[in-house]
């Protein structure tokens, strides 16, 4: 939706406050979005973690639609443990759990084994499922150590961010390596970064992958052309799916595939 490096400055039509956030989030659903990614930002437009403005954005989503609420643990670079980890006391139904550090254009993304441990027992202990983010391949080994401490339950659901400066590369062959690198019975989304986001997306549909569009990772609709949207990023994939013979699955049929209890 918003994620925590964009500003107005990189694109007017970017969602803000809450209000903005969820009126985009019904769009998204309304094209095909099952899930959103949340992040959110305070009342200057700088991103927070602050449960309260987590709380307002959700409440709001809710009430639109029955979406999956996916809120973020990442939030954004130089950010505490003890920040991120706010948004897990709602009790949401989805979060991200960043197995690994890696180095995010000029600042680095900091996940040290202890605070990744502390998420994951934290999401284990209120029932949510985590999303794993994979910025590079090392962090799916870190992900099954998880499931043999016994802090992450199998089937596991990763998100692979591609195209991060610092990170994985976009590339198909990158792609092939990190699907190719997942236990047999995961899902999995990918989720490319800036002129990555549409090829990849593409690869993931005849693959059996899911995907992620939105202004987190790509504020462009093709080359020097903003997106209006979320949801015009949204429905062009949607699109795709579908002309590659794949359905898009609503909010129900995804908590289904992702083996989470079902809603309404
Ligand atoms: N903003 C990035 C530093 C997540 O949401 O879990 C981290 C991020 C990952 O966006
Ligand atoms: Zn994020």
């Amino acid at each position: 939706m918003v994620g925590a490096e964009v500003s107005r400055d990189d694109n007017p039509n970017i969602p803000l406050q809450p209000e903005e956030i969820a009126a985009a989030a019904e769009e998204a659903w309304q094209a095909g979005a099952s899930i959103i990614h949340l992040h959110v930002r305070d009342e200057r437009g700088q991103p927070t973690q602050s449960a309260a403005v987590f709380r307002r954005a959700i409440d709001l989503i809710a009430r639109r639609c029955d979406v999956i609420i996916q809120v973020s643990t990442g939030g954004a670079t130089g950010m505490t443990a003890e920040e991120r980890i706010q948004p897990l006391t709602l009790d949401p139904e989805m979060a991200t759990l960043t197995t690994g550090t890696v180095n995010f254009g000029d600042s680095v993304f900091y996940n040290p084994p202890g605070d990744i441990e502390t998420f994951a027992r934290e999401m284990k202990n209120r029932g949510i499922k985590p999303e794993i983010e994979v910025f590079d391949t090392g962090m799916i080994a870190t992900a099954l150590g998880l499931v043999k401490k016994g802090l992450v339950a199998s089937p596991l659901h990763f998100d692979l961010v591609m195209g991060v400066p610092g990170g994985i590369p976009g590339t198909p062959r990158d792609l092939l390596h990190l699907v190719e690198s997942l236990p047999a019975d995961s899902t999995w989304t990918v989720a490319g970064i800036g002129r990555t986001e549409l090829p990849l997306g593409a690869m993931a549909i005849p693959m059996g992958g899911h995907v992620r569009v939105g202004f987190e990772d790509n504020i462009y609709y093709s080359k020097g052309v903003l997106a209006k949207s979320n949801a015009e990023l949204v429905e062009r994939i949607a699109r795709l799916a579908r002309e590659l013979g794949r359905e898009v699955a609503r909010p129900n049929e995804a908590r289904a595939i992702l083996r989470m209890p079902l809603r309404g």
